[in-house]
């Protein structure tokens, strides 16, 4: 576990030791939302005992909202997959080792992986406003993708799944 997303805490307890117990909570829930309100972790195990995941492997933001790409263990990166993002949503990608934060505008599914966990299907997707603007284009394509190896492949398909059958 690394410290740096909790440096802000003992502040933070030193202004709740001051407060009654309803504020204590309150203060507690902002905190969480203000701080770290959409945060994706790269692991080298999920909490399901998966290898090699993000975390959540589908985040749902609302447009002009920014996701936390945390580089919790090591040797992970990232890189959106040419060919499923919405229609002319610019690519991101984050280098290995780096936190890294990005601002998603375009409604829609974006695609992503770990350039490095590639043949292992190290895959995520971030899903801005309805999916639907481009889930069926991109249900239709992902398959062909070559950016994706085969273990990717199937993980998209049963995120892109699950998002469909919603
Ligand atoms: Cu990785």
């Amino acid at each position: 576990m690394k410290l740096r997303n909790k440096l802000p805490v003992p502040a933070l307890v030193a202004l709740q030791l001051s407060l009654s117990p309803l504020a204590l909570s309150v203060s507690g829930m902002a905190y969480a939302q203000v701080i770290v309100p959409f945060e994706v972790r790269a692991l080298d195990r999920g909490t399901d005992g998966a290898a090699k995941v993000f975390e959540p492997a589908v985040i749902r933001i609302q447009p002009g909202e920014t996701v936390d790409f945390v580089a919790w263990d090591f040797g992970h990166d990232l890189i959106a997959v040419d060919g499923l993002l919405p229609a002319g949503a610019p690519g991101f990608k984050g280098y290995k080792n780096a936190d890294t934060s990005v601002s998603f505008d375009s409604e829609g599914v974006y695609v992503y992986q770990c350039a490095a966990h590639k043949a292992v299907g190290m895959v995520g997707l971030v899903v801005v406003g309805d999916p639907k603007v481009n889930l069926d284009a991109v249900l239709a394509s992902y398959q062909g993708n070559m950016a994706l190896s085969e273990p990717g492949i199937a993980r998209v398909g049963a995120l892109l799944d699950a998002l469909k059958s919603e």
